[in-house]
């Protein structure tokens, strides 16, 4: 039972998140299929792409999959891992992809729709940030992408707290671009959709292209990256770090001695 459900309609595609059980964890098989009906939407000229979980879910998705943590001593979040590799790809598209949000969004499954171009959430919706929670030193990329959506103050309090931002003030904080009815979500966000498959695919693709240049372009010295590697591999060689893991294992708080 394939964990991504894919459909193209009238150049809208949709890509369902399925794996209910494990509540959409994105997990390396999740992330394959869902980079590969990213890939395919590209090939059959999709000029909007719709990203959701399955109808019903509490979950919109659980995040990067935790027992696919690297052990201690590995960056839990290199250039290679399945969830910064989906980011690249949201990223690298030609077309708009929206963030159809229901339920809880936790840790990378935030940064996954944060990536995502436009998102569109029901009452339901809430993000919680949860690098802290683990002992999970955050990569720079993410983190710039939250100051960029949130602003700085508001990404310090979101990863530093890792309490849930619910729909209210995830749309006063411009997480949310619009916060409609759980009834109406669906046919809101296919209408926004279809407003976008009439505009120019071309002019849109460069926009989308521009604005992610643009968004990055933080200097950062090589001084500057080897400082924040650094600071991050004291973090994942950390006891911290590995009782983060073993009490989400164990189903338990953790218990952080800063060592
Ligand atoms: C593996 C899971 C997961 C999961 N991984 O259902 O951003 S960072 O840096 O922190 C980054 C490293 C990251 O994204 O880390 C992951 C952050 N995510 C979380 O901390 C959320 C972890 N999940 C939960 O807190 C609960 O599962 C929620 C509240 C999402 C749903 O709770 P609920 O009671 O409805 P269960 O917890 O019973 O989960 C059902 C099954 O899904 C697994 C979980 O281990 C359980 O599996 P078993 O039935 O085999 O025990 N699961 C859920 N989330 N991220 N596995």
């Amino acid at each position: 039972m394939p964990f991504i459900q894919t459909r193209l309609e009238n150049h809208i595609g949709t890509i369902t998140m399925n794996h209910p059980e494990h509540r959409n964890a994105l997990s390396e098989v999740l992330i394959a299929e869902m980079i590969e009906a990213f890939e395919a939407m590209k090939e059959q000229k999709a000029r909007v792409i719709v990203l959701r979980a399955h109808a019903g879910a509490k979950v919109w998705s659980s995040g990067h999959d935790v027992k696919e943590l690297p052990t201690p001593g590995r960056d839990p979040l290199g250039y290679e891992d399945s969830l910064v590799r989906v980011l690249r790809t949201v990223q690298y598209l030609t077309m708009p992809v929206i963030a159809m949000i229901g339920g809880s969004v936790w840790g990378g499954a935030c940064d996954l729709a944060f990536t995502c171009d436009i998102l569109i959430g029901s009452p339901d919706a809430e993000f919680t940030m949860t690098p802290a929670k683990l002992g999970v030193p955050y990569n720079p990329s993410g983190l710039l992408r939250f100051m960029n959506v949130l602003g700085l103050n508001s990404a310090k309090e979101m990863f530093f707290t890792a309490q849930p931002v619910q729909a209210e003030r995830a749309h006063l904080q411009g997480i949310l671009n619009h916060l409609v009815p759980a009834a109406s979500l669906e046919t809101f966000t296919y209408e926004l959709a279809r407003n976008i498959t009439c505009n120019s695919p071309l002019s849109i693709a460069a926009m989308k292209e521009s604005f992610r240049l643009l968004a990055n372009a933080s200097p950062l010295t090589p001084n500057m990256f080897e400082r924040i590697q650094g600071l991050r591999r004291k973090v994942y060689d950390s006891g911290d770090y590995r009782e983060g893991i073993q009490s989400f294992l164990e189903k338990r708080p953790p218990v952080f001695n800063g060592e």
